[in-house]
């Protein structure tokens, strides 16, 4: 599998710092910002700094460093925002068309602050 990834997509110019984001955390690796049209009380994104498009293209390319940078910085934000423990929240990376996937840069959503209902029947 190859993946292409469009460098003019809005979040890889939100690392360029060409559009402003609402910064939550970031690392070396990993940037986390609140999404622009939240879902629910918390709605963040957390993006890796490198160019993949999605979580199957991150999953199969990304150096080890980077994928454990990006899954500790998903633990440290859930516990900034006051998610982690019995509350809660969801985590969602839709991907390609039937994802419905709107940007092409993989991106994780961690959405909480209130019940989100059942949403696989
Ligand atoms: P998805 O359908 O999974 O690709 O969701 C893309 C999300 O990105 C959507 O919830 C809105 C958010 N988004 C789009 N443009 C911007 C932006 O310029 N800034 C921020 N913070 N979020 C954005």
């Amino acid at each position: 599998m190859s993946w292409t990834y469009d460098p003019t997509n809005v979040f890889a110019r939100i690392l360029r710092g060409e559009i402003p984001n609402k910064t939550v955390m970031e690392t070396p690796h990993t940037l986390v910002f609140h999404d622009i049209n939240p879902q629910a009380p918390v709605h963040v994104l957390v993006i890796p700094k490198g160019a993949y498009v999605s979580l199957d293209h991150f999953s199969a390319e990304a150096p080890e460093e980077e994928i454990v940078d990006f899954h500790r910085t998903v633990a440290k934000v859930c516990a900034i925002l006051g998610l982690s423990g019995e509350e809660g929240f969801r985590a969602i990376a839709n991907a390609g068309m039937n994802g419905h996937q709107e940007v092409p840069h993989f991106h994780l959503h961690i959405l909480g602050g209130r019940p989100l209902g059942r949403m696989l029947e």
